[in-house]
């Protein structure tokens, strides 16, 4: 058998997802996610331009292959766009290999180390009511650790704050659909810094201990920065504090490793194994964050998740709502594989992209599962991806308040 077909669909149920259909000879379809976020067309290119007649006519059982020929085979190695679209043919010929098996994937990854995948929610409020609100709420669902984001006083609307107000479902989407353009938003440091340890203070007075309390300084802190915050809130017991420097250089989290026992998550920026050989070879950090679609897909992360457990590093796969079902069961799959998970993000997807594409997750107490259909356990509905064009919609660009730009 081979591969007769390879076609790419942009969908908008939302927001944006690019997604890779790979069909064989005898019919069986995989599917891949190749969402970038704000630059979803480029790789929608990449796929269609560049890799579908290099795809037809070759054996899909030969992932690893495929696999290298798609990357030495360009010469031009890593970036976000060329690991997406690697990611996505790597998700499409595992899902294929999978369902050909009559398993689900993670069978073929080693079966399953755990009974579910530990995933923690994003709760957010502009204030400290509004948050607790949240926290609340996903605690009632079952929830048992959650990512906490507040508003700054002074600073607008800032990264990882719903707009929506309290609430539990809250959507809360950094994509903005702001026409030519991106948004802008405020940032400023010293407030941020002097605000946030009085914030995990009063959760764990209200809500105890045993929550699991994740927080992301999306890339905004300098190291000498980054090192004072992990410091300062050592006393709350994070589970993880992520990004907290721009991911370009891995020799900052020397600095803040130096200072603090606050355990470091970093790389969903990243997009291959070389961007943590510093991090992972000298244990500066305690968590891969990277999305199997931005590292090269199942084959890829594997590899990488087994470097990082050699030093007692763990999963934290990245799962936000720009990571489209597809990438999110591949990420399922893997997390309930590899012996060195550590928790999984989850952002629920909205109704609309639910219509689209038609999972088998099941969620309890705070676990999820893939399911056990054979293969992914994602199916697109071509119909109803048809219905929602693809709409520009871009992340926000951040300034400080003298009109500096800044990390976002
Ligand atoms: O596309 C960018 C988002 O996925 C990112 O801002 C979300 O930081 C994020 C997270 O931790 O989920
Ligand atoms: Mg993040």
């Amino acid at each position: 058998m081979s591969i007769a077909s390879v076609d790419v669909i942009v969908t908008s149920p939302g927001r944006n997802f690019v997604t890779l259909k790979v069909t064989t000879s005898d019919g069986v379809v995989g599917w891949g996610d190749a969402t970038l976020n704000g630059r979803e067309l480029s790789v929608a290119s990449y796929l269609s331009d560049h890799l579908a007649s290099m795809l037809v006519g070759r054996d899909e059982d030969r992932i690893e292959d495929t696999w290298q020929y798609l990357y030495r085979g360009a010469y031009w190695r890593r970036g976000p766009v060329t690991m997406a679209a690697i990611a996505a043919v790597d998700m499409a010929l595992w899902d294929i290999k999978a369902k050909k098996a009559g398993m689900p994937l993670y069978q073929l990854l080693g079966g399953a180390s755990r009974d579910g995948v530990r995933v923690y929610a994003h709760a957010s409020g502009t204030d400290f009511a509004a948050l607790s609100n949240a926290i609340a709420g996903y605690r009632e669902l079952g929830f048992t650790a959650v990512r906490v984001q507040t508003g700054v006083p002074g600073l607008g609307q800032i990264y990882g704050v719903s707009a929506a107000g309290p609430g539990v479902r809250y959507d809360y989407e950094p994509a903005k659909r702001s026409g030519d353009r991106p948004a802008e938003e405020q940032w400023d440091t010293r407030q941020y810094l002097n605000h946030m340890p009085g914030v995990f203070a009063k959760i764990r007075e209200e809500f105890g201990t045993d929550l699991r309390l994740l927080h992301d300084g999306h890339h905004r802190m300098s190291p000498i920065e980054a090192a004072r915050f992990a410091k300062d809130v050592e006393p709350y017991d994070l589970f993880w504090l992520e990004d907290a420097t721009p991911g370009e250089d891995q020799t900052a989290l020397r600095l803040i490793r130096q200072h603090s026992t606050t355990p470091l998550a970093i790389g969903e920026v990243f997009n291959t194994v070389y961007d943590y050989q510093t991090l992972i070879t000298e244990r500066l950090i305690d968590y891969v964050r990277s999305a199997v679609t931005h590292t090269g897909g199942i084959t890829a992360m594997k590899k990488l998740l087994d470097f990082a457990a050699i030093y007692g590093i763990r999963s934290g796969i990245h799962g936000p709502t720009d990571i489209s079902p597809v990438g999110m069961a591949a990420a399922l799959h893997l997390d309930l594989a590899i012996h060195n998970f550590g928790i999984q993000e989850y952002m629920p997807h909205n109704e609309q992209t639910l219509e689209v594409f038609r999972t088998s997750f099941t969620f309890d107490k705070g676990f999820l599962h893939p399911g056990d259909q054979p293969g992914l356990g994602v199916e697109l509905d071509e119909d109803a991806a048809s219905a929602f064009e693809y709409t520009k919609a871009y992340l926000p660009v951040n300034r400080l308040l003298d009109g500096t730009v800044h990390d976002w």
